[in-house]
């Protein structure tokens, strides 16, 4: 068990496409505890394998708050079989974009099918925040990020801060 650094853009992994899950083993049950510890530690409601640079289709998510009891959540190979007509809007932030939000309009209520840490397939119906949530780590399986759901000029803005950031980071022999 262990705390992973998160992958922050504008690093190109975030980009990747993650594969399917095969087989749910010791291997993908260990992923998931790390990431379970990470998305805790940061902390954020949800994360994609990909922001701990393992471009594997793993999500684990926990929109309880802070007064509520934990409510974890593993979902491999997540698959949205519904989504409905109805949109809305909430804030949304990301771990590999700190400290940047954003209004993000999705569908209001989706159906996601996915396998549990059992190798079980399994079906949620998820509204409100776990809705908007669970598509934004779905999003990120397939290489997309909640700035790509903003204006151009609002996202260009924001990479190219990042950018700069990183840079900086990269004259001074950092990581
Ligand atoms: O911690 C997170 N909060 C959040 C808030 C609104 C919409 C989506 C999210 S997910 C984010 C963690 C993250 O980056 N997951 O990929
Ligand atoms: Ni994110």
């Amino acid at each position: 068990m262990s705390v992973r650094p998160l992958v922050i853009i504008p690093d190109s992994r975030l980009r990747l496409v993650s594969d399917p899950i095969v087989r749910v083993d010791a291997k993908v049950r260990a992923l998931v505890s790390d990431m379970f510890e990470t998305m805790y530690d940061a902390p954020g409601i949800g994360l994609a394998a990909i922001q701990i640079g393992v471009p594997e289709r793993v999500v684990t998510i926990d929109t309880a708050r802070e007064d509520e009891e934990k409510s974890p959540l593993a979902l491999i190979n997540p698959e949205i079989v519904t989504a409905s007509e109805e949109l809305s809007v909430y804030q949304e932030g990301c771990l590999s974009i700190p400290e940047y939000y954003e209004d993000v309009e999705r569908p209001a209520r989706v159906t996601v099918r996915f396998m549990d840490l059992n190798g079980e397939i399994r079906e949620i119906e998820a509204d409100g925040l776990l809705a908007t949530c669970v598509q934004h780590e779905i999003d990120h399986l397939n290489g997309v990020l909640f700035i790509d759901h903003i204006s151009k000029l609002k996202r260009d803005r924001v990479v190219k801060r990042f950018t700069k950031v990183a840079k900086e980071k990269e004259r001074e022999g950092g990581a």
